[in-house]
């Protein structure tokens, strides 16, 4: 199949969780990238929703690739950026309190140890580097790309850092430049709400997220696609319209076996 014409569009990509090879042929398939993973997109800005790493075998790949593209389209006109999720905050967290207590939680609990509850790699944590933190530590949570507001789960909880993504996204820099434990250990558990889009009061309450943040649609990660559907990963297409239209749900599953979709944004 010929790769499809790279065009000005907008992109969103879900959590890739370490899938480095099925992300590259995803990249390649769209046009956004050549056979030899060089970017194609030209002008087309893309945003991935992170969980970048963990459950699958190369987040730091992963990692590697984002940056990477971000600076060959950057020269090309386009753009490439990415957004924190709560796997984020466990690698960094790992990579910066390791294994002391966080005293709020009880049983006692460490990021290390969650971390690895959720998948957490060996040989992520042994390849992040200072250059890889100092990156993810200046990515923002919630971007607003035209009618679309972008985040990584379907929550509000973002709403607790602030009234803009401007706002939100400041104050969370400032808890991942701090060294508080307890503040990370609510960033993470923040950022790992889902399913608040859904069911009786879903529409009404991505409506309120999208008045306070602007857009009228949001696009989300890390609720799975055959999570929200209940069907097969490898049954998976296409992305979820719900709540009324009002939210778009992307990931489809990748380290479940399911397509790694790369999602054109659309005028809701
Ligand atoms: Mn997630």
């Amino acid at each position: 199949m010929e790769a499809p014409e790279p065009s000005a569009g907008r992109y969103a990509i879900g959590d890739i969780h370490g899938y480095l090879d099925e992300l590259d042929a995803a990249l390649v398939a769209a046009g956004l990238t050549d056979a030899d993973g060089a970017w194609s997109g030209g002008e087309a800005t893309v945003w991935f929703l992170g969980d970048f790493s963990d459950r699958g075998p190369d987040g730091i790949g992963v990692i590697d690739r984002i940056r990477r593209l971000a600076a060959n389209a950057e020269s090309a006109g386009g753009q490439v950026d990415a957004l924190l999720g709560n796997h984020e905050l466990l690698l960094l967290g790992t990579h910066k309190f390791d294994d002391t207590m966080v005293p709020t939680t009880y049983p006692q609990r460490s990021f290390h140890r969650v971390w690895k509850l959720n998948g957490g790699q060996q040989s992520d944590l042994d390849r992040l580097t200072d250059e890889h933190v100092e990156w993810l530590s200046g990515r923002g949570v919630v971007a607003r790309v035209g009618e679309h507001l972008l985040m990584h789960s379907d929550t509000t909880s973002y709403l607790s850092y602030g009234d803009s993504p401007e706002a939100i996204n400041a104050a969370v820099a400032e808890v991942l430049a701090g060294d508080d434990i307890d503040d990370w250990w609510v960033c993470f558990r923040r950022l790992t709400g889902r399913h608040e889009f859904r069911e009786d009061h879903g529409e009404e309450t991505a409506a309120e997220v999208l008045r306070r943040l602007g857009g009228r649609q949001i696009v989300h990660g890390h609720s799975t696609i055959p999570s929200h559907l209940g069907v097969a990963p490898a049954a998976v297409e296409a992305p979820h319209e719900y709540a009324g239209g009002k939210a778009l749900a992307i990931d489809g599953g990748v380290y479940l076996g399911g397509p790694c979709l790369i999602v054109p944004l659309t005028n809701p």
